[in-house]
């Protein structure tokens, strides 16, 4: 059993709000960033509207309005051009988009909690989230070692907090070994613990390039009809010395949510992946829902499930949203529903 730590898990304001119980604020919101190599980039991602890569040097571009409006904490994603082996070289290199963002942002944003995600998929040459063997398996203690040194690389650049979503086998204990061994025991693991095989990771693997070159997730991934698997994932890393857990995808997964929060004591956050997002936005454009209130309705959803705070891309319109500001304008059919129910319930009316 790994001694319990709980200074990592109170170590910044954002930490200890995620302690208490609470429902949708933008306080509890975690807005996924990609960041990417190279000047002045901005590519917008054709599979998910309204998000973009960013190069680290526009990310104040993005952040300082997102900030104001009252933003508290970012997800990290790096996205390289070229580079990729078979250890994932990059993902810790000092001039690659995440040690680089993360070391401008601690500074740019001292109240920000910076998560930064930590995977190998985005930077191997095969793309998957560990280290293979010559025959294609997968070398568990190969790679979380490798994924321990890229943690406390990310932890010495600025990182409050490391996410674990690779999905290896003890990859938590290691980070916390690896953590103390840089002298960085206050960093945070959030452990992506009950992280599903889904089909809704699509448009994030288009973001970060990190599509599988062969096969797929499924030896690592937990299956989706895994309930008691994920139930003993939780456990697990929190044993291990996780801070706080994530359950992923997030509405597919609001029962895990719900039996996370009563199997374990540290917060449960939700993660509303890059398949739901796209298809909410897909479905405002076609008319058929209002996306300011899918979204706030699955907010809510994450929050009554037992999400002490989530992660979603619909984080800085969120922002607005909670205070009261209306959607972009909605498709004409959406309006046209809309006046026929207040029309119709004016005439039921008593
Ligand atoms: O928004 C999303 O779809 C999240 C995808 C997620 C990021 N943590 C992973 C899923 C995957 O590609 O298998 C990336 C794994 N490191």
């Amino acid at each position: 059993m790994t001694p319990v730590e709980l200074h990592p898990g109170i170590g910044h304001p954002v930490l200890r709000l995620w302690q208490a119980d609470g429902g949708p604020s933008p306080d509890r919101l975690i807005w996924p960033l990609f960041v990417a190599d190279g000047r002045r980039v901005r590519e917008p991602i054709a599979a998910m509207p309204g998000q973009c890569r960013w190069g680290v040097d526009r990310l104040r571009e993005v952040l300082d309005p997102a900030v104001a409006a009252g933003l508290r904490a970012v997800l990290l994603f790096g996205v390289i051009g070229e580079g990729r082996d078979e250890r994932g070289s990059r993902a810790d290199d000092p001039a690659a988009p995440v040690p680089r963002a993360l070391r401008l942002l601690r500074t740019a944003y001292p109240d920000l909690l910076l998560i930064a995600d930590v995977c190998l998929c985005a930077y191997t040459s095969h793309g998957h989230c560990g280290i293979l063997r010559p025959d294609g398996s997968l070398d568990n203690e190969a790679s979380i070692a490798r994924l321990a040194q890229i943690a406390a690389a990310y932890a010495e650049a600025g990182a409050h907090v490391v996410a674990p979503s690779d999905m290896m086998d003890n990859r938590v204990a290691a980070i916390r070994a690896a953590l103390k061994s840089v002298r960085r025991s206050t960093t945070a693991i959030l452990s992506y613990a009950a992280k599903l095989a889904s089909c809704l990771y699509g448009p994030f693997r288009e973001a970060a390039r990190s599509a599988p070159a062969f096969g797929d997730r499924r030896a690592y991934q937990l299956p989706p009809p895994s309930r008691r698997l994920a139930l003993r994932a939780l456990r697990r890393d929190v044993d291990e010395g996780a801070d706080a857990v994530l359950v992923k995808p997030g509405l597919p997964c609001l029962d895990l949510v719900r039996e996370a929060r009563d199997a374990v004591a540290v917060p449960v956050l939700a993660y509303q992946v890059s398949g739901e997002y796209a298809m909410l936005c897909h479905a405002a454009a076609a008319g058929a829902v209002d996306l300011r209130e899918a979204a706030l309705e699955t907010l809510a959803a994450f929050h009554r499930a037992g999400a002490s705070a989530v992660v979603t891309y619909f984080a800085p319109r969120l922002m607005g949203w909670l205070a009261g500001d209306r959607a972009e304008p909605r498709p004409a059919r959406v309006r046209r529903r809309a006046r026929i129910e207040r029309l119709t319930a004016r005439r039921r009316a008593p």
